[in-house]
């Protein structure tokens, strides 16, 4: 398993070129046929592999097949997803993560499903996560933050997101506060943050992370078609699932240790950089009552920062306020 990982290090940091079968042999310290063997044994995980002689292997193209182990094969990541706990299907990856969580999984856990059957999203509500569509996938963290900065991390959460999106793709996310992206006003992604704290320590967090990737119209239900969105919808491209969580896996571990050592700063301006209508005069209604106000950003413990006519800047905590332009 771990010459396998090996390997695969090994050919893809050639960028796709030729790697000579002595090479890989004198790295990995085994025979050149115990190489071709296990070239083979990739090619069931769905590597599709060329072999010169001569010249050597090559990766041709990288599988799309979600399992531990093609997730992390090709992972870049230093401590997070070292564990990664995989199933073709789930009720929900919540209900999986709280339970290793409770059985004390490491910090930096994954656990990942291709479909769920009872997809959670704030509030009782479901989230609707079809087979092989989307990235369903819950992070257990262990931080030692005291668990009123916890809102912190859906809001790094959010800033990962958008940047995997951003930069892997020609959509142009936002961030809806507190939870949503969106792309061109619609759903993709949502973030469910759980956390288990006594006092005034947390004992974990779960970072659930649900994506719409590859979905078409006829998947969505059509209580939520005219709100909901994927990927491959507002680009035309279908993308590949496993890439996606490694990008997102990398990104979120150098996000969080960028805000273990410099705290919440940096994801203070980025939450703002993407964040929706920033600077646009909205109207919001917040228990009944509608105000007119412009969004600023976001707050240190989470709050959505407003400014009004009448008030000035307010803090905003209702995860249940309304838009309207
Ligand atoms: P939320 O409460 O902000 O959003 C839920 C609402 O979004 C639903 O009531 C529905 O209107 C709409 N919705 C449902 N499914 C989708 C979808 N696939 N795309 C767009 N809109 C939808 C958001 O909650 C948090 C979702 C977290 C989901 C992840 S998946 C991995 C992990 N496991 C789990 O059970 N939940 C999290």
């Amino acid at each position: 398993e771990s010459t396998r990982y090996r390997l695969i290090e090994l050919l893809e940091s050639s960028n796709h070129e030729y790697v000579s079968g002595q090479f890989l042999s004198d790295k990995l310290h085994i025979s050149r046929s115990a190489i071709w063997k296990h070239m083979k044994e990739l090619e069931k995980d769905g590597y599709i592999i060329e072999g010169i002689s001569r010249k050597g292997y090559r990766i041709v193209q990288s599988p799309d097949k979600v399992s531990g182990n093609t997730v992390h094969w090709g992972l870049k990541t230093n401590w997070l997803g070292k564990n990664i706990i995989h199933k073709t299907t789930a009720a929900s990856t919540q209900q999986i993560a709280h339970q290793a969580a409770r059985e004390n999984a490491e910090h930096g856990t994954v656990i990942i499903a291709d479909e769920q059957t009872e997809g959670k999203g704030r509030m009782e509500r479901r989230w609707h996560s079809s087979k092989h569509k989307g990235i369903w996938m819950s992070i257990i963290l262990r931080p030692s933050i005291p668990p009123a900065f916890a809102p912190q991390l859906t809001l790094l959460t959010a800033t990962v997101l958008a940047d995997v999106i951003a930069e892997q793709t020609t959509a142009d996310p936002k961030i809806k506060w507190p939870n949503d992206l969106l792309i061109n006003d619609k759903k993709a992604a949502g973030i469910l943050t759980e956390m288990q704290a006594e006092q005034d320590q947390i004992q974990y967090i779960v970072a659930g992370i649900g994506m719409n990737v590859n979905q078409t119209d006829d998947d969505f239900p059509d209580t939520i078609n005219d709100k909901a969105t994927s990927i491959k919808l507002e680009t035309g491209h279908d993308q590949q699932i496993v890439q996606l969580i490694q990008q997102i896996l990398l990104y979120f571990e150098r996000s969080y240790d960028m805000f273990v050592q410099n705290g919440f700063p940096n994801i203070k301006n980025k939450w703002e950089s993407y964040g929706y209508r920033m600077g646009e005069s909205i109207k919001i209604r917040i228990n009944h009552n509608e105000l007119k106000a412009t969004c600023t950003g976001v707050a240190e413990d989470g709050a959505l920062l407003v400014q009004t006519d009448r008030e000035g800047t307010q803090k905003i905590y209702s995860g249940e306020i309304e838009w309207f332009h």
